[in-house]
């Protein structure tokens, strides 16, 4: 079949939906129509952005929306969302003064930067193929504020960091020695560039077995993305994360770039990504995610159609994980990934996405 007449997922979800879901009364007739219009629409979007027949894996159900969480809410990527939740809830139902999303999303990522099992956030990570531990971090709020830093080295909390970018700073994004400086002009320690004796003796072995030559695989990078909503109907977003394992120096990821990693747009909602960044920057996920729900879709589906444009613009999509989320301001959430495995944590429950292939 033609790629350019092939039904896209969009359409034939908004159809199904359609067909299964009767619609009681006139106006939510209307309100049905209009929904599917959008879904097709973006469904258009998505089949000329293919360049190719779509893969021939089973496509997983479609779920149109999820239960309302109530605020607070926190949302966060991967098992070590757990303890970032955890601690996101505890500023946000506080008491004492009030205490923001952004706090929320600033103290749960300070978590996992001190104590990340999986050696993927902070300065306990994997290094890059120099032995370099290289940190990427940013914040987003509801209101267009944004703060970011990439490729610094030596700082225990990147994500506090791009915080102050974001307050301090008429920037947006400071990078590798200039980033380093502006810390410590805020009064932050930066370290001397040293790998703990696990990073080094994975590095060394990787480095004797790969022979310097970066490698894409879909493990060695998970990251904390996290998206709170407060109770006053603020949302905040951010992410912190080494990027890669044994990446080339220098390089950056999806998750220091607004619109590719992380993004919060009031009063639509936020989305934000983990996995191989590459291929989120090509498309810029999250700003997809948030663009799609301007348009009319739920969370679960913005979140589908970012996924797949992101399949459809980035080939082999067996050999990449990619893993969104999404959350709307009134507690609607989303969850959808390439790959089956990937696990997030929606308050204080651990949850595994539905995924494009099985
Ligand atoms: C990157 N997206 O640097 C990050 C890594 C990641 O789960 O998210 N890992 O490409």
């Amino acid at each position: 079949m033609d790629p350019a007449n092939a039904p896209s997922c969009a359409q034939s979800r908004a159809q199904s939906h359609a067909q299964s879901h009767p619609e009681p009364s006139r106006r939510q007739a209307c309100q049905a129509v209009c929904h599917a219009a959008t879904l097709a629409l973006l469904g258009a979007v998505s089949a000329a952005a293919c360049t190719g027949t779509p893969p021939s894996t089973a496509d997983a159900p479609r779920v149109k929306d999820s239960p309302i969480t109530p605020p607070p809410v926190v949302l966060s990527t991967w098992s070590h969302g757990l303890p970032a939740n955890r601690a996101g809830l505890a500023v946000l139902r506080g008491s004492g003064p009030h205490r923001s999303a952004l706090d929320a999303v600033e103290a749960g990522c300070n978590v996992v930067e001190l104590d990340c099992p999986d050696m993927t956030v902070g300065l306990g990570s994997r290094p890059d193929r120099d032995g370099r531990v290289t940190l990427d971090a940013a914040v987003m709020q509801g209101d267009g504020r944004a703060g970011c830093v990439a490729f610094v080295q030596g700082v225990a909390h990147p994500i506090s960091l791009a915080r102050l970018v974001m307050e301090r700073t008429p920037h947006v994004l400071l990078v590798g020695e200039g980033a380093e400086q502006f810390a410590r002009e805020c009064g932050i320690d930066v370290a001397a560039p040293k790998l703990t004796l696990a990073a080094e003796q994975q590095w060394r072995a990787w480095l004797a077995e790969r022979k310097y030559a970066p490698k894409i695989n879909i493990e060695n990078h998970d990251t904390i993305s996290m998206l709170a909503l407060d109770a006053q109907g603020s949302m905040a977003a951010g992410s912190t994360t080494s990027g890669l394992a044994y990446k080339m120096h220098g390089r950056v990821g999806d998750s220091p770039i607004i619109g590719a990693g992380i993004f919060v747009d009031a009063p639509i909602g936020g989305a934000i990504c983990t996995g191989l960044g590459e291929t989120v920057l090509r498309t810029l996920g999250a700003l997809l995610a948030v663009e799609a729900m301007r348009a009319g879709a739920t969370p679960q589906e913005a979140c589908e159609h970012a996924i797949e444009r992101i399949i459809a613009k980035n080939p082999n999509p067996e050999n990449y994980q990619v893993g969104m989320l999404a959350l709307d301001f009134s507690g609607h959430t989303g969850a959808y990934a390439v790959q089956k495995g990937f696990s997030y944590a929606l308050q204080e429950e651990l949850l595994e996405a539905r995924s494009r292939f099985h």
